[in-house]
C-alpha cells in the first residue's frame, strides 16, 4: 500500500462582523482548544500540519457606510483581502489550505485566494442550510455573511454596485462550477437567483430521495466533469442539523446528520483533489458548555473525514504484520 504525503495548512479567521451574534470569533480558537490539529497530526504518519495562526488585518474607514444595506461594510473588505492573500500563499506553498471561521463572510477571501493559486481551475460545493447568495439589493438582513456566493458569482456582477476597496477581487467563479448541498432555508430572492442561473443546488428533500452518497456524487459530477479541478469546500456547520450543531447563529431544524457530513467529506477525500476547505459559523457563546463541546466534535469528525480519516480504521503506517510476543 503507498500512500501520498499529504501537506495540509490551517489559517484561523476570528471574524464576527459578517453578522450580528457576538462569539463567532472565537470558533478557531474553540476548534484548536479542542485539540484539531493534533487531531489531524493523528491521522496517519504521513501527514503534516502547519498551524499559521490567526490573521489580522486593518481596516480603512473612510469607505464605511459607502454601500447600502452591508453591515460592517469596511471589515468585509479588509478582512477577505487578508484572507485571499493568506489563502493564495498557503496553496502557493503545496498545502490544503484549512480555514477556520469566523462567520460565513471569509469565504469570499478563501475563494477567491484558491482560485488565484490554481489559475481558476477551481470548482465549489457550497455545503450550508443557506444559499449565502443575496445582493446588498436583495439581502432582508444587511449581514455580508449571506452575501458570498453573491460576490464571488461572474454571473452576478452586474448586479452590485461598485464596491469601493474590493478592487483586488474579481468575481472569478462562474456558477457553472459551484453546488450547493444541504439547502433548506434559502430567502425568496436567492430561490430566484439559483433558478435564473441554473446552480446545481441539492436541498434536504433531495438527500432524502437521493441519498447522500448520490447526492455527493452527482454534485461533483456536475462541477468536476473531467475530475481535473481543486476542490474548494465551503463547509458551513449549520448545514448539520441543530441536534448535531447547537452552537452556531442561524441554525435550522431538519439538517444534515454528522453521519451524512463525514460522509460528504470522505467522498471529497477519495477525489484526492481537495485544495481548499472552510469550516464556518461556529459559535462557542450560543448553548450550553455541552452543546458547544458537540458543535465542536462535529465539525472535528466533518474535517478528519476530509482529509482522509476512515471509519473502518487505518492501517498502521508501513506495518504488514502484527507485533511478535
Ligand atoms: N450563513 N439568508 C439569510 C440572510 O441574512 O441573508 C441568512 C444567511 C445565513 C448565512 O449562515 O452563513
Ligand atoms: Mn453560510
Ligand atoms: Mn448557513
Amino acid at each position: 500500500r503507498r500512500c501520498i504525503s499529504s501537506k495540509i495548512g490551517v489559517l484561523g479567521v476570528p471574524f464576527d462582523k459578517g453578522q450580528t451574534k457576538p462569539g463567532v470569533a472565537n470558533g478557531p480558537k474553540s476548534l484548536r482548544d479542542a485539540g484539531l490539529v493534533e487531531k489531524i497530526r493523528n491521522i496517519h504518519d504521513y501527514i503534516d500540519v502547519v498551524d499559521y495562526g490567526d490573521i489580522a488585518y486593518s481596516v480603512d474607514s473612510s469607505i464605511s457606510k459607502s454601500v447600502p444595506n452591508i453591515r460592517m461594510y469596511e471589515h468585509m473588505v479588509a478582512c477577505n483581502k487578508e484572507v485571499s492573500k493568506r489563502v493564495r500563499n498557503i496553496i502557493e506553498s503545496g498545502r490544503i489550505c484549512l480555514t477556520l471561521g469566523g462567520d460565513h463572510t471569509i469565504a469570499v477571501g478563501t475563494v477567491d485566494g484558491h482560485i488565484q493559486a490554481k489559475s481558476e481551475n477551481v470548482c465549489l460545493l457550497w455545503v450550508d442550510a443557506h444559499a449565502d447568495i443575496n445582493t446588498n439589493k436583495t439581502s432582508n438582513s444587511g449581514n455580508p455573511h449571506g452575501m458570498p456566493m453573491a460576490l464571488l458569482a461572474k454571473e452576478l456582477s452586474d448586479y452590485w454596485p461598485y464596491l469601493p476597496g474590493m478592487d483586488w477581487q474579481k468575481p472569478i467563479i462562474s456558477v457553472r462550477d459551484v453546488a450547493y448541498v444541504g439547502l433548506r432555508s434559502v430567502d425568496n430572492y436567492e430561490r430566484l437567483i439559483i433558478d435564473k442561473l441554473g446552480i446545481t443546488a441539492f436541498g434536504m428533500e433531495d438527500i432524502e430521495k437521493y441519498g447522500i452518497h448520490d447526492v455527493v456524487n452527482m454534485a461533483l459530477d456536475k462541477i468536476d466533469p473531467e475530475q481535473n479541478k481543486s476542490i474548494h469546500v465551503s463547509f458551513d456547520i449549520d448545514s448539520l442539523d441543530s441536534l448535531e450543531a447547537p452552537s452556531t447563529g442561524t441554525s435550522v431544524r431538519g439538517g444534515l446528520t454528522l453521519r451524512e457530513g463525514i460522509h460528504i467529506m470522505e467522498n471529497v477525500y477519495k477525489t484526492k483533489r481537495l485544495g481548499s476547505m472552510d469550516l464556518v459559523e461556529v459559535n462557542p457563546a450560543i448553548g450550553t458548555t455541552k452543546d458547544v463541546q458537540t458543535t465542536c466534535d462535529a465539525a472535528i469528525h466533518v474535517i478528519l473525514a476530509a482529509f482522509g480519516q476512515t471509519r473502518r480504521g487505518l492501517r498502521p503506517f508501513n506495518v504488514d504484520d502484527m507485533p511478535l510476543q
